[in-house]
């Protein structure tokens, strides 16, 4: 176990940045290439060379089936299927050739464009590929709803609110800058859904989109002028210092987009500034190019301390002091969107990217509190007491945590017309709340009145079999392995009859060969797949941290660490082509390539030690 740890700890000391940092690829799906042509097709700077290797990467991760899917070894997904098809049309692929044939098959079989997600249909509209009257309608006078009001933005959660700001301005123009190409082979001619029932919210909101319809054709010029200069004074405020908007791909492109129809030319520094931001996401080699969707350094680095420490580097080693000093540097003391729900709390955290100062997050602080206490550096206590505070000041009425903002919950947003992909609030999960509990124990401060309905509230979210679910993390693996530790350091007794089911759980779904694994289909079919998949290297890494922390230390334990030893790859990391992270359940997943590292490294230590 010495001997595969030392090599797994020298590895990660190997990938560490000159400036401190870490930070592993952050591996989505080709929605994200297929858009980057797109937005560049519509700003009228899409270069040859650019679709060319976009085009290059999006045609690699086509199955034999002709098919493009979310994660490794997905099944097909008909939107994602259907972008690619139209990036790569416009990169000049013929309707004929084989590979188009084959995707257009299985496209024409699952519904056609009229049954892909309403984001989809916006991007095809933007080109006539598509109408706006069969788009649901996002008035921007939703940003004049004050955030007492029902349905305000503040009621979304703040990957949403963003997007949402932004489509509002390009619902409002209804843009079409046409293409020389059509999508018509797409069509079934299937009709749309029937309507939801009268009496149920998704039925009323289908009835109120077709009178905004109306609405759309004569808005109040007063309202709509004043409700587009609201929008465009909110996006441009909001944009970071990288360039990006919140750090993520999707407010990103349509905020450039909302902007230019707001009248700013590519030239504008904001936009250039947008554009120059988006090069630092992409990665381009050997002729091909894709986009990150989201950057991961300060996720990456706190994880990084936390394993480097508890495999027994020094507080003052060179890299545990230039990661802590790295992260120091990039605490958020400003207030973000957060503030309008918890006025009167200073600010103090962290945001999970580069630069996301709008945006800092729960989990985030957490780890990175627990990552500085690896290290030793002047200013770290105030840091961490900024940290401290803020966390606690975030905590939702129901004792747990969300990501983002507290009671984050208003589920009525959930069944908007348009919000038909990806969760669309933030309310608490298991996984960032065990995090703040174990945060908060290891500051000793157990028995504060917020770790206490912090552990409450995980006891009671148990699932009856004895995971947790992971909202974060795939999936009930993920959330055990984030409980089960939080808990423990919190006081409960590894013979609580919670941790025993939990433990039991574990046993129970630990693969043949020793390790653990968990598809992500686990989140549209627990009873098929939770804790089900093939082994992973950071998968079998969190079942061992809740093994540990339960004190088991034979068994099941043992065959996972057997399994960890004999996978590892010779130059001490391992290969996980598997997709473990979670960006929403059901919708967008994440290969956080350092989580084949990091979680081993935290849980072989524990154990070695
Ligand atoms: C834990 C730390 N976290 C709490 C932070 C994790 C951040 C993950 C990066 C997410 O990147 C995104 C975010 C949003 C989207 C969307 C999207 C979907 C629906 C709507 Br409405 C708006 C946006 C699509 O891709 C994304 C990627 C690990």
């Amino acid at each position: 176990m010495q001997a595969t740890l030392g090599r797994a700890v020298d590895h990660l000391l190997s990938l560490q940045s000159p400036e401190g940092w870490w930070k592993g690829e952050l591996e989505t799906n080709v929605t994200m290439d297929a858009e980057d042509l797109l937005l560049r097709q519509f700003l009228g700077i899409r270069t040859d060379e650019q679709t060319q290797q976009s085009a290059a990467w999006i045609r690699s991760k086509q199955r034999e089936d002709g098919t493009w899917g979310n994660f490794y070894g997905a099944p097909a997904d008909l939107s994602t299927t259907t972008e690619s098809y139209a990036a790569l049309k416009l990169a000049g692929d013929p309707s004929d050739a084989a590979h188009m044939a084959r995707a257009r098959e299985y496209i024409l079989d699952a519904g056609g464009l009229e049954r892909t997600r309403v984001f989809t249909k916006i991007w095809f509209s933007l080109f006539g590929l598509w109408s706006w009257d069969d788009v649901p309608v996002m008035p921007p006078e939703l940003m004049l709803l004050p955030p007492s009001v029902p349905l305000n933005i503040y009621d979304f959660a703040c990957w949403a609110r963003q997007t949402v700001a932004a489509l509002t301005v390009v619902s409002a123009y209804k843009p079409i800058r046409p293409v020389r190409f059509r999508l018509d082979e797409l069509r079934t001619g299937i009709e749309p859904e029937p309507f939801a029932p009268l009496p149920t919210w998704p039925g009323a909101f289908q009835r109120l989109d077709r009178l905004l319809h109306l609405y759309e054709r004569r808005p109040s010029s007063a309202l709509r002028r004043a409700a587009l200069k609201k929008a465009e004074r909110w996006i441009v405020e909001r944009q970071e210092a990288d360039g990006s908007w919140g750090g993520i791909q999707p407010p990103w492109v349509y905020s450039l987009m909302a902007l230019n129809l707001l009248g700013y030319p590519v030239e504008h520094p904001v936009m250039q500034k947008g554009l120059e931001g988006l090069d630092k996401f992409t990665i381009v080699e050997d002729g091909i190019r894709r986009l990150e969707a989201c950057q991961s350094p300060v996720w990456d680095t706190a994880l990084a301390l936390v394993g480097l420490g508890d495999a027994g580097l020094p507080p003052d080693h060179p890299a545990v002091e230039g990661g802590a000093r790295w992260l120091l540097d990039e605490e958020v003391r400003v207030k973000g969107d957060w503030a309008v729900r918890r006025p009167t709390l200073p600010p103090g955290g962290w945001a999970f990217e580069f630069e996301n100062d709008w945006y800092p997050d729960i989990d985030d602080t957490a780890e990175v509190v627990m990552g500085l206490r690896r290290a030793s550096l002047p200013g770290l206590d105030d840091a961490v007491a900024r940290g401290v505070a803020w966390t606690i000041g975030m905590e939702s009425k129901d004792g747990g945590w969300g990501a983002f903002d507290a009671d984050n919950v208003q589920e009525l947003i959930r069944k908007l017309p348009f919000c038909d992909f990806g969760e669309v609030i933030d309310p608490p999960s298991a996984d960032v709340t065990a995090h703040v509990v174990e945060m908060l124990a290891g500051e000793g401060m157990a028995d504060h009145p917020s770790a206490q309905r912090g552990i409450e509230w995980l006891l009671r979210e148990q699932e009856p079999e004895g995971s947790w679910f992971g909202r974060w993390g795939c999936n009930y693996v993920y959330g055990t392995g984030a409980a089960v530790p939080a808990l423990i350091d919190a006081g409960i007794a590894p013979e609580h009859e919670s941790i025993r089911r939990a433990v039991r759980w574990l046993e129970q779904v630990q693969n043949d060969d020793g390790g653990w694994g968990e598809d992500m289909r686990s989140y549209n079919d627990p009873e098929a797949w939770s804790g089900r998949g093939d082994s992973t290297a950071s998968q079998t890494a969190w079942a061992l941290l809740a093994l540990h922390a339960a004190e088991e230390r034979e068994g099941a334990a043992e065959r996972g660490l057997a399994w960890l030893a004999e996978t590892q790859r010779e130059d001490g990391t391992w290969d996980e082509p598997w997709y473990t992270g979670t960006g929403f359940p059901g919708d967008f997943y994440i290969n956080y390539h350092l989580y084949r590292l990091v979680f081993p490294v935290i849980a072989l230590a524990r154990f070695a030690r």
